[in-house]
């Protein structure tokens, strides 16, 4: 394969493709940060939300057409997509669509799976006028430069090429399992397995469908008007028409890690799901470390997104001269921090802390206040959650069960209506 490839240069395969981004799941896994905004809207980083994530690899590919499929609690997502991603423009032929369900084939027809997603917005597809398409998932955290992955679609000759990666064996019953021969051609694929299979070569990790597959449009555009007339489909990529292409015998895989390798992107590969609060807050938290196993601060892959204008974060003295600090920290802008202490924590753009608070292991989301006296470890503090005084969490597993969602590893996520709760009742 060959394996230069100049950034932004006009025969990159990625000016011929277009990515459609399934952001219609709810992600049940992360309890009530789901609540109420859909999973790719979920706020990761500090400043960003999750489908940045995919929209931005798909941006500094070099595609610029891309189309978003919405459905579950859309608000939060829309707007954000609206306030943050709406620089394209179609006199230089670039093109990003909002597509909620129930919207355009039949009023109230919501995406039944993630094919019926792309099915029922074949035309507007049809209008991009584009060789492939790139079918991603708009919730999983990495950097990947979807121009390999083309080249490599293209040079094999698939019906469908399909990212994947090696996840822990146990893990993988989240995901759509497969066997590869050695051209990586795709020879068994199952989806959420119970008991997945391991690789040959390590039985103790699988490997996984990173749920991104790439098609030339004319071959997907039958195979969609195939499946919307099969009864027995429940139109699905990774239930109905991935494994259906595997039987036909041309759909081939396409390695992260090689993928990385061949882009230069990252030397170690990154990629996560973030799909429970447990990876979520580990993820954010990650970012504290010394050197993060995702670096954020790479001029050459930014991480577009909607970015308030926010006066800077500011650490004072109380009025006791208690001293407001922060290490080995995340802070974003318009956050004070006022005769606290904040350690290992990533705080998003908004956050007040109040005096003699002590914030450690702390993910805490845009305009969240903590009040005086609170002592806060190891916990996911909602978007707008006012903390009251002297709240302590982390300290007596019983006591923040009671209240709060605590994980089987400790961490305790924090809602407003949870806080609600607690207050009414004691
Ligand atoms: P899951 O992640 O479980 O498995 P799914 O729930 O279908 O699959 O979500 C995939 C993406 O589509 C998500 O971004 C979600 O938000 C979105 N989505 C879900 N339902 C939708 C709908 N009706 N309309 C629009 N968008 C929708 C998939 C594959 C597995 C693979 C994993 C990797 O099926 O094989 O291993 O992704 O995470
Ligand atoms: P985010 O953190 O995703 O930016 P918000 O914290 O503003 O968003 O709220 C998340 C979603 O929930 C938004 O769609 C918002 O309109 C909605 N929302 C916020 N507060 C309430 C509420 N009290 N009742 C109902 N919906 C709400």
């Amino acid at each position: 394969m060959n394996t230069s490839i100049e950034p932004g240069a006009p025969t990159r395969l990625t000016s011929q493709a277009m990515a459609f981004v399934l952001a219609g799941g709810r992600g049940s896994r992360l309890e009530e940060l789901t609540d109420r905004r859909a999973k790719p809207a979920v706020h990761f980083g500090g400043k960003s939300r999750i489908i940045d994530f995919p929209l931005s690899n798909a941006l500094n590919s070099g595609i610029r057409k891309m189309a978003i499929a919405t459905q579950y609690k859309a608000h939060s997502l829309i707007r954000h997509m609206q306030r943050g991603w709406g620089f394209f423009r179609a006199e230089r032929n670039e093109y990003l669509d909002i597509l909620p369900a129930s919207q355009r084939v039949e009023e109230g027809k919501w995406y039944l799976g993630t094919a019926d997603a792309v099915t029922q917005n074949i035309d507007i597809v049809d209008d991009y006028g584009v060789k492939y398409v790139i079918v991603l998932a708009g919730d999983h955290v990495y950097k990947m430069d979807y121009e390999v992955m083309l080249r490599q679609h293209v040079e094999t000759g698939a019906d469908v090429t399909v990212g994947c990666l090696t996840v822990p064996r146990h893990e993988a019953t989240a995901f759509g399992v497969m066997h590869i021969d050695e051209r990586d051609r795709i020879v068994d694929f199952l989806e959420k397995p119970a008991d997945p299979p391991g690789t040959p070569s390590d039985p103790d990790v699988a490997l996984a469908s990173m749920g991104i597959y790439v098609f030339d449009w004319d071959f997907l555009r039958g195979l969609l008007l195939d499946d919307m007339n099969d009864a027995e489909s429940s139109h699905d990529f990774g239930h109905d028409l991935i494994p259906l292409l595997v039987s036909r015998g041309a759909a081939y895989a396409h390695r992260f890690s090689e993928s990385c390798v061949m882009s230069g992107l990252e030397t170690s590969p990154y990629w996560r799901d973030v799909g429970t609060i447990d990876s979520f807050w580990q993820a954010n938290i990650d970012l504290t470390e010394f050197v993060p196993p995702l670096d954020l601060y790479d001029q050459k892959w930014p991480i577009w997104t909607y970015a308030e204008h926010t006066p800077p974060a500011k650490f004072i003295h109380d009025e006791e001269d208690r001293r407001g600090q922060a290490i080995q920290s995340l802070i974003s802008g318009d956050t004070i921090i006022s005769g606290s202490d904040v350690h290992n924590s990533l705080l998003f753009t908004g956050n007040r802390v109040h005096s003699y608070s002590t914030l450690d292991h702390v993910v805490a989301l845009p305009y969240a206040e903590v009040g005086r006296h609170a002592q806060l470890s190891r916990c996911v503090i909602d978007s707008r959650v006012r903390i009251p005084n002297h709240l302590v969490i982390g300290q007596d597993p019983e006591e923040d069960a009671k209240w709060f969602r605590r994980t089987a590893k400790g961490v305790t996520l924090i809602t407003q209506d949870m806080l609600d709760r607690r207050a009414a009742a004691l």
